[in-house]
């Protein structure tokens, strides 16, 4: 085998019945949803990757941050020689991490996006050609399903991902980590951290109006995969902090009353001026609730790690 294969644990054909649900359900239902893993296409992949650029958008320095400092410590605590990756995008930050671990013999990277996959495992084994590298196209919400590689193994899920799911799907993802990792294995979570409100809202709502259009994309996917007509100049974007949940909501809100046709799923789906799909949740945490998380499904935070600047916080967990 090459040192890079890429699997798709997901058929093309299932991604594709998946959408459909989703955009059938959360466009039927009240108040209006989304899930926030179909903006990443090609161009929604690209659109985030510009986000961690923006001079808001603190969270990917933060954590870079930390992990650049960090690395050895995680090195050395885990000696891992497998690492998997769950929603790994560019892979960008987990480079240091890589370099850091001496005995790594397999990196597995896990996300929706098949061309963020490649470009990554690419640019990767060229820096370190001795590692095997298997990429799998995979919703880890749905598919667990790992090649076997050799302990012990650090997962990774990093940039604060975890934040996008509701707090019954964190429980339900992180006895499902569990159940994957055999003890003496780790996982790596990288949380955002509760902070004010302006903070928070800017990052989300940035001036150069990137996360608008990366927003604004689940439209164009949903255009393009179901033949739909949105007009993605009939919709604002709106973040806003729900201080109740301590999470930060993306919502595109219509600008008129417009009724969108899309045949892919038989739907004509009104929308009145002024309501809004929801289509991202972004929970921002604290260490104490991490920590019982964590422990609900018996996984022992061991070391919990912030920025200089206290904003956002990874946490090395053991099974
Ligand atoms: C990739 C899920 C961590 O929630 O901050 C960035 C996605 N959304 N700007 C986040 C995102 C809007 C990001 N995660």
């Amino acid at each position: 085998m090459s040192p890079l294969s890429i699997t798709r644990n997901l058929p093309a054909d299932a991604t594709a019945a998946a959408l459909r649900a989703d955009v059938a359900q959360g466009l039927s239902a009240t108040p209006k949803q989304l899930p926030p893993k179909w903006f990443y296409d090609a161009r929604g992949s690209e659109l985030f990757e510009e986000i961690t650029t923006l001079p808001d958008y603190y969270p990917t320095r933060a954590e870079r941050e930390i992990l650049l400092t960090r690395a050895d410590h995680i090195a050395a605590a885990t000696n891992a020689r497998t690492l998997i990756e769950l929603g790994s995008g560019s892979s960008d930050k987990t480079r240091h991490l890589i370099g850091a671990l001496t005995g790594l013999h397999t990196y597995v990277p896990i996300d929706v996006s098949e061309s963020a996959l490649t470009a990554a495992g690419e640019t990767l084994l060229a820096g370190h050609p001795g590692l095997t590298v298997h990429a799998l196209v995979a919703d880890f919400q749905q598919d667990m399903t790992l090649p076997g590689t050799p302990g012990p193994r650090l997962l990774a899920f990093l940039g604060g991902t975890i934040g996008n799911l509701l707090p019954e799907e964190r429980a339900a993802f992180l006895t499902s980590v569990h159940d994957l990792l055999s003890p003496g294995d780790a996982l790596l979570l990288g949380t955002d951290l509760v902070k004010d409100e302006a903070t928070l809202v800017a990052a989300y709502d940035d001036p150069q109006g990137v996360t608008a259009a990366f927003n604004k994309n689940v439209l164009q996917v949903i255009n393009r995969e179901l033949d739909g007509d949105f007009d993605p100049a009939d919709f604002d974007h709106v973040a806003v902090w729900n201080a109740a949940e301590e999470w930060i909501e993306m919502r595109l809100r219509a600008r008129r009353d417009v009724t969108v046709k899309i045949p892919g799923v038989d739907l004509a789906v009104p929308f009145a001026a002024g309501e809004d799909i929801r289509t991202e949740i972004s929970a921002k945490f604290r260490q104490e609730g991490v920590r019982a998380e964590l422990a609900a499904a018996r996984l022992e935070l061991t070391n919990w790690w912030t920025d200089s600047t206290d904003r956002f916080a990874l946490s090395l967990a053991f099974r």
